[in-house]
């Protein structure tokens, strides 16, 4: 049993937490923990990210419904505050950890931030402190890389000196702060008493369930329920494509499927981005250490990596269809960010059509009303195109006026890359509708 009075700080609030990463979950956290009573320290290593912060201004840009709001309140009332400076850390009870870790070309775990920020924290731990990765990391990672450094920079043990542990943030941008009160969590702990005050913790920010668990288990959870929703998608995406070639409506199908008990088939669609779902598996994939043969994972990768593709050649197939030469075509493309009403554009699909259309065709314009170079005058974007591909959800477009659009069109070409509009509605304004699932 680690002698600290820990739990008793937690219990009155007087533990000093400090954030390492200060990114769309390591900021909502950081704000969260601040309101609720506790002095917060935001780590980060860009210095406008910290400045802005001081600031009590946002560095997210995009819809975060209340962050902006609260980040200002606590750092107006003193309860958080950001640096860059490591040597801060010595004086903190507990440190959370909400550092990028990105894949490689070869999906192989890259964790040189997750290695960085431990190696640097290892210096100046001290005894009693409390380290939750929040992270997404391959099951073992813990084991295999977090602790060793740990304990190797500081020269102090796990679960005896300080206490250890895994609390995946289950967040997405739109709803990060909804998300981190609404949403149950995993406190998967060194040692059951650690598990126990992740418990303590988080209960003074979670309004859900609070499992306590081991940490294999929660590396495990959290990368199985991100390679499950990616498989489910992927299931989608092909079913659509299967819809296409037999002249059917893969929206009316889901929507009738999901009527039967079980089942919950997935939107399909251009594509899955962001930081998460398409990464997450090969994390899953890469604690199969090769001692198991994976294909439902790897495969399901693949699937929803060709959407992009998929929607591209649409595309191209609607301009032959029209008698238009690709080489002379103007695309015009709606939506840049991953994911509806974010600005966040980490593994865009959008990116991928771009680069696969960008060789075939004259000009591409892209808009997007979240994401800055893009946020143009949508009119101006299609003006003279020939053909307009919706990517992305965004609420600003949930109103398209096609009369207008047809009109500002050079060739009234509209695909649909999401399932977002009715044919009907497209077609009755005079412009060819292409649609992923519709044949
Ligand atoms: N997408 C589809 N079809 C769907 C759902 C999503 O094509 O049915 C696409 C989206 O357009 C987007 C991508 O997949 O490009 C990811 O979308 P998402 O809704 O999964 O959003 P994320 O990646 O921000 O959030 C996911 C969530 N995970 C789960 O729902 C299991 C969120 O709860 C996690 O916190 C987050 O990953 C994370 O941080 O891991």
């Amino acid at each position: 049993m680690m002698n600290s009075n820990l739990p008793a700080c937690i219990q009155n609030k007087s533990a000093k937490i400090a954030v390492i990463g200060l990114g769309y979950v390591g900021l909502p956290v950081a704000c969260i923990f601040a309101d609720a009573g506790f002095d917060v320290l935001g780590v980060d290593i860009n210095p406008n990210r910290i400045e802005k912060i001081n600031l009590g201004q946002s560095p997210i840009e995009g819809d975060e419904p209340g962050l902006a709001e609260l980040l200002a309140t606590v750092v107006a009332r003193g309860k958080l505050r950001a640096d860059s400076d490591y040597a801060n850390l010595a004086a903190v009870d507990i440190v959370l950890v909400a550092v990028e870790t990105p894949v490689d070309e070869n999906n192989v775990p890259q964790y040189v931030a997750l290695k960085a920020a431990m190696s640097d924290l290892g210096k100046v731990i001290t005894p009693g402190t409390l380290v939750v990765i929040e992270s997404t990391i391959a099951p073992g990672t813990m084991q295999s890389v977090v602790q060793p450094i740990l304990e190797t920079e500081s020269g102090l043990k796990a679960n005896d000196d300080f206490y250890l542990g895994a609390c995946p943030e289950r967040v997405m941008p739109g709803k990060l702060l909804a998300n981190l009160r609404r949403m149950s969590r995993v406190c998967g702990g060194g040692t059951p008493e650690t598990a126990r005050l992740m418990v303590e913790l988080y209960r003074n920010i979670v309004q859900a369930e609070l499992d306590a668990t081991d940490i294999i288990t929660a590396e495990l959870v959290k990368t199985t329920e991100n390679a499950y929703r990616d498989v489910q998608i992927a299931f989608a995406n092909e079913v659509a494509k299967i819809c296409e070639i037999n002249g059917a409506d893969v929206w009316k199908v889901r929507e009738l499927v999901n009527k039967s008990p079980g089942r919950n088939m997935h939107l399909p669609g251009a594509g899955v981005g962001g930081h998460c779902i398409p990464k997450d598996p090969w994390l899953l994939a890469y604690s199969a250490n090769g001692r198991v043969p994976l294909h439902l994972i790897p495969a399901a990768r693949e699937v929803n990596e060709s959407m992009p593709i998929h929607v591209a050649e649409m595309t191209l197939h609607a301009l032959e269809e029209a008698n238009i030469a690709p080489e002379s075509a103007r695309i015009a493309v709606l939506g840049y960010a991953y994911l509806e009403n974010s600005d966040d554009t980490r593994h865009s699909p959008t990116a991928a059509l771009v680069d696969y259309l960008q060789p075939k065709v004259a000009d591409i314009r892209i808009h997007d009303p979240w994401v800055s170079p893009y946020r143009t005058d949508i009119w101006t974007t299609v003006s003279e195109c020939d053909a307009v591909v919706l990517m992305v959800k965004h609420d600003a477009y949930r109103k398209l006026d096609f009369e207008r659009m047809g009109k500002a069109l050079r060739t009234p070409i509209f695909v649909d890359g999401r399932g977002f509009f009715a044919p009907e509605a497209v077609k009755s304004a005079g412009l060819r509708y292409f649609g992923v699932g519709r044949g």
